[in-house]
């Protein structure tokens, strides 16, 4: 929030500089009309805007989450919520690997299955397949996306359905980084960054 108010208020005094710079003062004009039709003929739309430009900026603070183990950092690890009948699930992150060494991720651990694999989906002539991996390569100066339709963790045998909202631990056994837990959030597919 407060980066957002820093990059607003920088970018308001370059307007305003650059608007004195201006000769007619064009900009000022502009904005006193603009002052006139929206402020004045809907001054509550435009309250309510400003409150979702709010509200959407918590929202997406709120499900931004990093986890950081030697050089790899995990960016935003989420699932989705399945239905009750549901007997596996996935997960999904960004793998940072930019200021690292070349790394392999080795397994993964979770106790929300009865087994956690590592899973990639490749084209079996026109039908896309799972299909499970050892490793993954995790080369230096790289990000990977675990995303659906790619690279995931699979939770093969689910204990119980994945609720939205709700969050569960995941280890990540690097080679070279060795073993991180990140928390993932159900729910849906935060915005990348
Ligand atoms: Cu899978």
């Amino acid at each position: 929030m407060s980066k957002f108010g820093i990059t607003r208020r920088l970018a308001w005094e370059n307007a305003r500089s650059s608007a004195n710079d201006m000769k007619p003062n064009l900009l000022s004009i502009l904005r006193s009309i603009q002052k006139t039709f929206l402020c004045g003929a809907f001054p509550e739309m435009n309250h309510r805007l400003l409150l979702l430009v709010i509200l959407s900026l918590i929202t997406a603070n709120g499900f931004a989450a990093e986890f950081t183990v030697g050089n790899l950092t995990v960016k935003n690890p989420w699932s989705r919520p399945t239905p009750p009948v549901a007997s596996a699930g996935a997960a999904y992150f960004v793998l940072d690997n930019s200021q690292g060494q070349d790394d392999r991720l080795l397994s993964a651990e979770a106790d929300i299955s009865a087994r956690v694999e590592l899973h990639t989906h490749l084209m079996d002539g026109d039908v896309m397949m799972m299909r499970k991996l050892d490793t993954i390569e995790v080369p230096a100066e790289q990000t990977i996306a675990f995303e659906p339709r790619g690279l995931h963790i699979m939770f093969i045998g689910l204990e119980g359905p994945l609720v939205e909202g709700e969050t569960f631990p995941l280890t990540l056994n690097f080679e070279q980084a060795g073993a991180v837990t990140v928390e993932v959030a159900i729910g849906q597919q935060p915005n990348a960054k």
